[in-house]
């Protein structure tokens, strides 16, 4: 657990998928860049069967979780079930590497996994593992290869460099607060520890919030609602900056005066975390709902639901009172959503944050192409209070 705790937290990694036919040495490839027999290796062709997750710090890029596949050829009687799981972690894919068999080469399955990923712009690099000393005679082009023994260190060392050059070409995640505040900032996070908070720590956009916040030297003042007013008449300057939580966003904005510019956890979250106009736009769609329509609500992980839960009591109370209809409003909750998306007139997604950028995006992109908005819980609050206007990110 204190592993685990001083790990960067999965979400926060660039996903790489390791993808190619069984035996091509998916897993060697993983062992061999980060130099640990952390994955199963054998000669038998299925060896690996569900998705394993295998975190590095890839320097100079830095935390990256390599994702061990099963193989996409795999013919036996799970191996459809083996090969759809290895393909729903396209979607979570910064970048890919497709192992190819340089002893044995599949053209035929080759094409296929480079137009996997090029048809979901993953960018990617083809290793061909040399092994036993064969020659690759495969012509890949202008692509991105390498020819290496995953048993040779110096051909192991030109991999690395290979990866960390694609990966350096990706394109950076937007900033979480360094667009909004200067060295030497005073920022002011109102953080209610209720019921709902998790025992003895921090929810994760507050902690990534107030770490991004001291590594853009700022001065970082966490208060519980009830001390706002304190606070804020206490301190000499006003702080240049109020992060809130979501759920007491009315409260807050009527307490801090007009000058001081407000955000919540939620929102910042948004925009790292997805397309926050495509939220907002999806947000909108709350001013079209008519009687009967269905509201799909989100969350990514499953947790036990308290009396008072955001997504199962909050969220759907405060849709029911802005619209004044006679909604359905279903939730679902796990990484696996519903497939009959265009039933629902309008979806809202938790934060999101067990889920890469690139996760969330997909899931945008995938509302987007059934026709139904989606918004999450932050920006939808703000929309219902009025508030989008009044906050900045
Ligand atoms: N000599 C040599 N052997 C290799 C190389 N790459 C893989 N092998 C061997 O090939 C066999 C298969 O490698 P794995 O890494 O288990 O292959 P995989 O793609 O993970 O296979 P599945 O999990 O079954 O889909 C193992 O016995 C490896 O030791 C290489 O570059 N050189
Ligand atoms: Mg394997």
């Amino acid at each position: 657990m204190i592993s685990e705790l001083n790990q960067t937290p999965k979400a926060l990694r660039i996903h790489i998928g390791v993808f190619g036919d069984t035996n091509a040495g998916k897993s060697t490839f993983i062992n061999a860049v980060t130099g640990q027999e952390i994955a199963l290796t054998s000669p038998v062709a299925g060896t690996t069967t569900d998705p394993v997750f295998k975190p590095m710090e890839l320097l100079p890029i830095g935390p990256v979780v390599f994702i061990d596949t099963a193989g996409l050829d795999d013919t036996s009687e799970l191996g459809e079930i083996r090969v759809k799981k290895s393909l729903q972690q396209l979607d979570v894919c910064d970048a890919a590497v497709i192992v190819v068999n340089g002893e044995n080469h599949n053209k035929i399955t080759t094409d296929n996994y480079i137009k996997l990923v090029s048809d979901k712009k993953i960018p990617f690099m083809i290793v061909a593992n040399e092994k036993n000393g064969t020659k690759l005679t495969a012509d890949f082009g202008n692509m991105i290869f390498v020819c290496a023994d995953l048993h040779n260190e110096s051909d192991v060392e030109k991999i690395k460099e290979t990866l960390i050059a694609l990966l350096k070409k990706r394109e950076a995640d937007p900033p979480l607060t360094a667009d909004l505040v200067n060295d030497g900032d005073t920022v002011l996070l109102v953080m209610p520890q209720d019921i709902q908070a998790p025992k003895g720590r921090l929810i994760m956009p507050q902690v990534q919030t107030i770490r991004d916040l001291l590594d853009n030297k700022c001065t970082v003042i966490s208060v519980i609602p009830q001390n706002l007013k304190a606070v804020l008449e206490n301190l000499k300057n006003p702080p240049s900056l109020v992060i809130t939580d979501s759920q007491i966003f009315k409260q807050v904005n009527e307490a801090i005066p007009d000058n001081i510019r407000l955000t919540s956890f939620s929102v910042l979250m948004a925009k790292i975390k997805g397309d926050i106009e495509l939220f907002i736009k999806g947000a909108e769609a709350l001013d079209s709902l008519s009687d009967g329509d269905r509201v799909l609500i989100l969350e990514s992980c499953s947790h036990h639901a308290m009396d008072d839960d955001i997504a199962r009591v909050k969220i759907p109370n405060l849709i029911r009172k802005y619209t004044e209809k006679n909604l359905v409003i279903e939730n679902v909750s796990g990484q696996n959503i519903k497939n009959n998306l265009s039933d629902y007139k309008l979806a809202v997604h938790c934060g999101g944050c067990m889920l890469s950028r690139k996760a969330m995006i997909n899931r945008q992109h995938e509302f987007e192409q059934a026709g139904v908005p989606l918004t999450n819980f932050g920006v939808c609050i703000a929309y219902i209070n009025g508030i989008l206007k009044r906050v900045i990110y």
